[in-house]
């Protein structure tokens, strides 16, 4: 017998991606219901060649599914992810909401899947986009030579911040050229043909929060020991995040021996000639599932330290893919169906 779904934010950017995704899954499926806040019961929504009809989120009866993936934001898990879980199905949730919870365990599957079921409140947190990526990148490595400490600066799409942000940078974009100027109102200043060293709130640090999220959920996904150091940069790309990392090691490691452990890694796709286009850009990675690492090169700079370049669909792997990987992790592992249903 397959698995119920609920898929909670069902109309979004990452919503979206998660019905493609898990209709595409070798995931054992029953059900799959497309649920909504009330602007957007009724639309419809593509699972695969079936088209949804989207269900109002405050009346949908949880006890009839077994696993909810939430892309709803922080705001709403806060109050849902608790009830949903109280309703018996298991909550895999895509927002800050509870990442730093201890009871909510923080998956990245390629990196601590072995965690997946310590879910005492029913609730599984999928990472940040920016840190799912990195981690997928720095597990191999620091498995081999300890990582202590990672620099990172990040060149991140609109899309991250979700559709509307998506068409400011359209409309502004579309604006420039015919004269009509479009005023920035979702981004604190103009993101076509610019770039803004700025995501989510700032912190009392002086640090942002998308910022402090690299480091945080670092630790808590991959080792508490690594010190982490973002700046975190929003550019006019629609899909796609890229990181330049600079990583600091305990033992030596060669770029080149870096290069063959990546390659032979899960979740990776190592694209580094050292020729014209021998590496992988924003638009090349969308739709795809992969991480992909570029520019691997030693830091003449400091001994023990490479450089690389990773780039991954923030959509996919930094979200709807990684949070479909987690409900397989614990299809892998026999969760049972949700004992609440009649
Ligand atoms: C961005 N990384 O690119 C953010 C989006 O904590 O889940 C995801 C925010 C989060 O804007």
């Amino acid at each position: 017998m397959g698995y119920r779904i609920a898929v909670v934010g069902a109309t979004g950017n990452v919503g979206t991606e998660m019905l493609t995704i898990l209709s595409e899954s070798d995931l054992q499926v029953d059900e799959v219901h497309a649920v909504a806040s009330r602007k957007s019961v009724g639309r419809i929504v593509s699972y695969g060649d079936k088209d949804l009809k989207c269900v109002d989120l405050d009346k949908f009866d949880f006890t009839t599914v077994d696993i909810a993936l939430m892309s709803a934001g922080g705001d709403v898990s806060k109050i849902w992810s608790p009830k949903i879980a109280a309703a018996g199905a298991i909550v895999i949730d895509n927002s800050s909401a509870w990442r730093m919870d201890p009871d909510v365990p923080l998956i990245v599957p390629e990196v601590n899947a072995d965690e997946v079921m310590n879910f005492k409140k029913g609730i599984i947190a999928n990472p940040n986009c920016s840190t799912i990526q990195m981690v997928v990148a720095l597990k191999p490595l620091h498995d081999r030579a300890t990582i202590k400490r990672v620099v990172v600066s990040t060149y991140q799409s609109v899309s991250g911040g979700g559709k509307k942000n998506m068409d400011e940078l359209w409309l502004q974009t579309k604006g420039i050229y015919s004269n009509d100027h479009f005023q920035p109102i979702n981004f604190t200043k103009q993101i076509a043909f610019n770039v803004i060293p700025h995501i989510d709130i700032f912190m009392d640090s002086g640090e942002t929060k998308e910022e402090w999220k690299m480091n945080v959920e670092t630790k808590r996904i991959l080792d508490p020991k690594i010190k982490v150091t973002a700046t975190c940069v929003r550019v006019p790309t629609f899909v796609g995040h890229a990181e330049a990392l600079n990583i600091e090691f305990e033992n030596e490691l060669s770029a080149e021996d870096a290069h063959e452990l990546l390659r032979e890694s899960p979740g990776i796709m190592v694209v580094d000639k050292r020729e014209d286009g021998g590496y992988v850009t924003p638009v090349e990675c969308v739709g795809e599932f992969a991480t992909f690492v570029s520019r691997i090169r030693e830091d003449s700079t400091q001994d023990n330290t490479l450089n690389m370049w990773v780039v991954s669909d923030n959509l996919r792997k930094g979200a709807a893919l990684n949070t479909v990987q987690i409900a397989e992790l614990l299809a892998n592992r026999k969760l049972p169906r949700n004992a609440q249903s009649k």
